[in-house]
């Protein structure tokens, strides 16, 4: 006999899916033949967050709900294929280290562009203080203020430590979590802190290149033992990639936005067009000059080295 059970995918690798019922038992199904999403031509026509029903005797998923959202990537460059990374995300927390490796602040600012542009509110976090010296921690503080003056939620953490998780812990409540950073930064550790039943698999930081090495290879989605989910993901990959409109860029840093109404130009680039508001701003120290040199590169430079 067949029954029809409503579910979350937890995991999808384009072939299998897994997928959670409301009673916490987990089916491992597989799409019909063809299973058509219209709009999108994706590599994995369900992903991670959708909420599915499917055919629990026959390990098969028959249809998709709506979604709120999704987060694509272009499964490469000359590609019209993409990959769904997740669907349905309430937020992104963007993982970052000052040490071990070190991130830089350019990441940090593309990660948070494509947050804004797919309107999914970004959290930043900087794992690792415990190992941080004095000049590692006033970088952390300097990356904490810039950050919070645009408006943006900071959390100094380390995810070996018992005692500095409980305020990641209540921002996630509740809530599916797309969980980003470079590989090495520690998503894994944060999550299996956060749900030690998880036991996910981590991985050493080669000394040499301060680098991970790609531990987690396909995004993950766990429940939390207080409400909610999070998304485990691959690396830098974790996040989608969009192709700006190098116009629209602007848009998506939110303090070079508010400023930007006062602009002559209603079309600025905020190059060097005279009557600008922002590069005055920035000549001010209103504008944090690395997030505008972040800016630049996104509106000038090729985006190919980032996919
Ligand atoms: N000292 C210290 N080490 C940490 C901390 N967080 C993570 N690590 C270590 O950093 C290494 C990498 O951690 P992972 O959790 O595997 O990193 P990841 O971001 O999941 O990496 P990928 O899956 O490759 O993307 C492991 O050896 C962790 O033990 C921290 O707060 N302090
Ligand atoms: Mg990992
Ligand atoms: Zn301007």
């Amino acid at each position: 006999m067949s029954g029809k059970k409503q579910g979350i995918v937890i995991k999808s690798t384009g072939s299998r899916y897994r997928v959670l019922d409301p009673d916490g038992n987990v089916y491992e199904c597989h799409l019909r033949g063809r299973f058509r999403v219209s709009g999108v031509r994706t590599t994995n026509p369900v992903a991670v967050g959708d909420n599915v029903t499917f055919d629990t005797a026959e390990g098969v998923i028959v249809s998709l709900s709506p979604r709120k959202n999704y987060i694509i990537r272009r499964a490469s460059n000359l590609s019209k294929e993409s990959q769904i990374i997740a669907a349905n995300i309430d937020q992104a927390v963007i993982i970052i280290t000052v040490r071990m490796p070190s991130t830089p602040v350019e990441f940090i600012d593309r990660f948070l562009a494509t947050a804004e542009a797919y309107r999914i509110p970004a959290i930043l976090v900087i794992n690792k203080t415990d190992l941080y010296g004095e000049e590692d921690m006033e970088m952390a503080r300097q990356i904490k203020r810039v950050y919070e003056r645009i408006g943006y939620h900071v959390l100094l953490i380390s995810a070996t430590e018992d005692n500095s998780t409980e305020e990641i812990n209540l921002l996630l409540k509740n809530k599916t979590t797309l969980i980003s950073g470079n590989s090495g930064v520690g998503k894994t550790t944060l999550l299996n802190r956060l749900n030690p039943e998880l036991d996910l698999r981590t991985g050493p930081i080669s000394d040499y290149h301060e680098q991970g090495k790609h531990i987690t290879t396909f995004p993950e989605m766990h429940p939390l033992p207080g409400g909610g989910y999070v998304i485990d993901t691959p690396g830098i990959r974790g996040f989608g990639v969009i192709d700006f409109d190098r116009r629209e860029i602007y848009h998506f840093f939110p303090e070079i936005f508010r400023v930007s109404s006062g602009c002559r130009f209603h079309n600025c680039l905020h190059l060097d067009e005279p009557g600008c508001a922002v590069t005055e701003a920035v000549s001010r120290n209103e504008i944090e000059p690395w997030r505008y040199k972040s800016y630049l590169s996104m509106v000038l430079e090729d985006n190919e080295k980032y996919r």
